[in-house]
């Protein structure tokens, strides 16, 4: 069966308008009483961490009456809704995220005073939920914060995860991975759903009915429960929802014979199978085990997620008690955050087949005008591809379908189009190629879904050229660019306070935070002194705070008024960390060099790099071990510390990013061109005044078009000459720079050290790694990008020159808030509105 659920509404609720607390009084005795009567330590006890439960209780319990209103608006309203099916989402913090999204910070930071403790602290002994990798996970977490600023209609569906991302230990050894329990003390943003469960079944077979439709059966059934947790918006009361499904199995699982019989194990078995799933983010999937578990982690999100947004489906369009399917793309749009969740399409196949009776062209006509897929890269180890072996084991029936889709896409292709009959071995998907039968999950999205779009202007680009470019000729229009974003409440006014009030103040208004395009209007101040005495003090502010926690988790003492330079993302050979690190010890090795007079006159700087690398990833490891003993020697050099320092920043996430960003001046952006799809950070980093040395690749493109060329320290290869380049490499047409030979030279000298690193500088010449010698074009680069670093060392001398570009980035950076991307990608399609946006009752509005 499906659906176990019937929401039960009433038909009538009348809204009942529920003004914020505004009293600091009252608010510290409502906090009073969630310590008192929410306890989940021994009472008596008010510290910081007793103090931050109670005030999230006391934050939510205002959550909770805006979300029930948003629920039961839209169910009179019953709007298109949208549907985010992502495996990650990389929330970080709540409790300082909803404070501010309900304007309520200060009277509740008031209200803590009275109780002795501060916000500021109270909010740091939230951890973070870090329910995702990297940039695609926070992509996913500032596309809820838009929809819910933006009144959309819009839920969010995902895991559970006990474990998120892993927490990084730096130890002699390099990096450490250590299980991070977010849930150990209970999370106070979920609300467990116990009436939202959903059966999920896996193995089985197929059986033929009487009527000779289909239907799958037997194997094993695990239960999907329902996690909610609210999605405020920025001052509005539409309160979406993120729904993470958890798995467990039932009382009639638990074999209490067995039990009694002392076989615990087996009793409980499918308990603990049901655990297994939702354990954690991202399970190693070198071996068949990982990778079956992973492609039941994947199912479980599509199969519960479906099963909910059809009943909801129904309820909302049963006027006359029969169910017209054709509106079910009017009502639901679903998104897919990449091929992750690429099973919801034959899910839904199945579900509207199989489960409700349609016939297969209704059923795939339907499929086809609900789903959307996001392509997020063009790495080919990240084009996911499942053994079809596996897939006709877990999921039958599911295979069925596929092979149907896939005959049909062929029959269509030879009848239609002959003329691509040699590109089918390619365009298919099935791979029918015996060595690796597999299903190509890109492709089933591609000729599944009506949009599919890149997330820059040039990566949609290249998937067009190339990865897609087959399928361009038969769907034209298909093809779409909706570069990324991010939440500007999140990335600047909430982490950035100090420069946020001075852009308020210049822009006389603070509406800027749900409209970022104002902020070009800052461009006409860009030269008055006022302004510059105010922004640089800001920044030093920033500056000071990010020098203080530095210290705090390093040990290492940096100087604020060297140039704070960062690259923060994860560690990946395309992302070049190594291009940075050995443009540091190059540097180090000049200063070794000068004469004390000769160093006066450099620029002191303080280069923090951090991320964390993927466990099984041993040259990303190495590069952060690197990093680390380079940091090692040049902190403790006392002939140059003052002029530079290097300092890896450990267990790098989003609380993290929150200190680091406003307080950095130049940020590194340093990807081989053509491999980063875009980059979000980057955009964080311009918002926040912060300067950009980087390639021509993902949205650094558009940033640098945005916020002029003059203000962005450019250099390396275009996308277009990497191939022709890799080719020389290849056939050792390539002479490497004197300077480039000298930085290697000097690790190889255990300038830093006896850890073999020979085998990480190999990459940068062998055949080792990925294609074969220097695949990431770091030798190529290294001389423009030392050439780049030195204008950038120039243009700081300038104080004045410096401030100005820096007002300008954050100037130029209006394009690239997230509110722009949902709106490109769900309220404005060519004109038509594809999802409508709703304001909610006048009772609900604050403002
Ligand atoms: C990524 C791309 O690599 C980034 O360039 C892009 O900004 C984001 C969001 O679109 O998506 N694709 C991808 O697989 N990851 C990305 O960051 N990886 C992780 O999130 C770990």
């Amino acid at each position: 069966g499906t659906a176990t659920v019937k929401a039960g509404i009433p038909a009538e609720i009348p809204a009942i308008a529920h003004p914020l607390p505004e009293d600091p009084a009252e608010i510290a005795s409502n906090i009073n009483y969630h310590a008192q009567y929410s306890p989940h330590f021994s009472p008596f006890k008010f510290e910081p961490e007793q103090a931050y439960y109670a005030t999230a209780e006391s934050v939510r319990d205002q959550l909770i009456k805006q979300w029930n209103e948003t629920y039961l608006h839209y169910h009179k309203v019953n709007p298109k809704q949208t549907y985010y099916l992502s495996m990650e989402y990389l929330q970080g913090r709540a409790l300082s995220n909803a404070v501010g999204n309900l304007d309520i910070q200060n009277a509740y930071a008031d209200a803590l005073k009275q109780l002795g403790h501060e916000l500021e602290n109270i909010v740091e002994q939230e951890k973070d939920a870090a329910l995702g990798n990297g940039g695609l996970g926070r992509l996913a977490s500032c596309f809820l914060d838009s929809m819910a600023t933006l009144n959309l209609p819009a839920w969010g569906y995902g895991l559970r995860y006990r474990y998120g991302l892993f927490k990084q230990l730096i130890t002699k050894a390099g990096q450490e991975e250590i299980a991070e329990d977010w849930l150990e003390k209970f999370s106070p943003w979920e609300v467990v759903r116990h009436d939202i469960v959903f059966p999920v079944r896996f193995f089985g077979h197929v059986e033929v009915q009487p009527n000779g439709s289909r239907k799958w059966v037997s194997g094993e059934v695990i239960q999907a429960v329902a996690y909610d947790v609210p999605i405020p918006g920025y001052k509005t009361k539409n309160t979406n929802s993120l729904r993470l499904w958890d798995a467990k199995a039932t009382a009639e699982d638990f074999d209490l014979f067995q039990f009694n019989d002392g076989q615990y194990e087996s009793a409980a078995h499918l308990h603990s199978r049901a655990q297994q799933i939702c354990a954690v983010l991202y399970p190693g999937d070198a071996t068949e085990n990982g990778k079956l578990l992973r492609l039941k982690q994947q199912f479980f999100l599509c199969s519960a997620s479906l099963q909910d947004i059809i009943s909801r489906f129904k309820e909302r369009n049963n006027g006359n008690n029969e169910i017209q399917w054709s509106e079910f793309p009017t009502k639901v749009a679903v998104q897919l955050n990449d091929t992750h969740p690429t099973l919801a399409i034959p899910e839904l196949m199945r579900l509207l087949m199989d489960v409700e009776g349609l016939g297969w062209d209704e059923a795939w006509d339907i499929t086809s005008r609900t789903i959307a897929y996001t392509n997020h890269t063009v790495l080919p180890e990240a084009l996911e591809k499942w053994s079809q072996s596996v897939m006709w084991k877990l999921l039958p029936r599911h295979m069925e379908i596929i092979e149907e889709i896939d005959k049909r896409f062929i029959a269509m292709i030879l009848a239609t189009r002959p003329d691509l009959e040699n590109k089918l071995s390619g365009m298919s998907i099935l791979d029918h190629n015996p060595q690796k039968a597999v299903v190509r999950m890109a492709n089933l999205c591609v000729v599944s879904s009506h949009t599919v779009n890149g997330v820059a202007q040039l990566h949609s680009d290249i998937l067009k050229a190339e990865l897609f470019s087959d399928y361009v000729s038969i769907w034209p229009t298909k093809f779409q660019n909706k570069t990324n974003g991010i939440t500007p409440r999140r990335w600047l006014r909430f982490c950035n306070p100090e420069l946020s009030h001075i852009v308020t103040k210049w822009l006389k208004t603070d509406q800027w935070v749900n409209n970022l395009d104002l902020l070009v209007n800052l461009r006409q101040f860009a030269d008055n002194p006022d302004l510059h005495a105010e922004w640089e003090s800001a920044k030093l502010a920033s500056k000071q705070r990010l020098a203080q926690y530095i210290l705090h988790v390093t040990g290492v003492s940096i100087d604020p008024n060297s140039l704070f330079d960062i690259q923060v993302k994860r560690i990946h050979e395309y992302k070049r960390q190594l291009l940075n690190i050995l443009g540091a010890i190059y540097r180090y090795k000049k200063l070794k060099e000068m004469s004390p007079e000769e160093r006066k006159n450099t620029t002191p700087r303080t280069i923090m790099i951090g991320g964390k690398a993927f466990a099984t990833y041993t040259n990303a490891k190495r590069i952060v071990k690197l990093v680390n003993d380079v940091g090692a020697v040049v902190n403790t050099d006392p002939e140059v510390n003052s002029f530079l320092k290097v300092v890896f920043v450990p267990n790098y996430n989003v609380s993290v990013a929150e200190v680091l960003i406003p307080g950095s001046e130049l940020s590194q952006h340093i990807s081989t061109a053509g491999m980063e799809a875009s980059g979000t950070s980057n955009m964080k980093f311009a918002l926040n005044g912060c300067l950009i040395i980087g390639t021509l690749d993902g949205a650094n493109v558009e940033i640098r078009e945005e916020i002029g060329e003059e203000n962005f320290f450019l250099f390396g290869a275009t996308a277009d000459e990497v191939p022709r380049l890799r080719k020389e490499r290849e056939n050792g047409m390539f002479k490497p720079d004197p300077r480039f030979e000298e930085a290697k030279q000097f690790v190889t000298s255990g300038a830093f050290g006896t850890y073999d690193y020979n085998p990480l500088l190999d990459s940068l010449e062998g055949n080792s790694g990925y294609g074969r010698g220097d695949y990431f074009l770091v030798g190529h680069d290294f001389p423009s990008y030392m050439d780049a670093q030195a204008r950038v060392d120039e243009a700081y001398k300038d104080r004045k020159r410096w401030i100005k570009m820096s007002i300008l980035s954050t100037a130029g950076s209006g394009k690239f808030s997230s509110d722009r991307t949902i709106s490109q990608l769900l309220v404005r399609r060519k004109g038509k509105a594809k999802v409508q946006r709703l304001v909610p009752p006048p009772s609900t509005q604050t403002q």
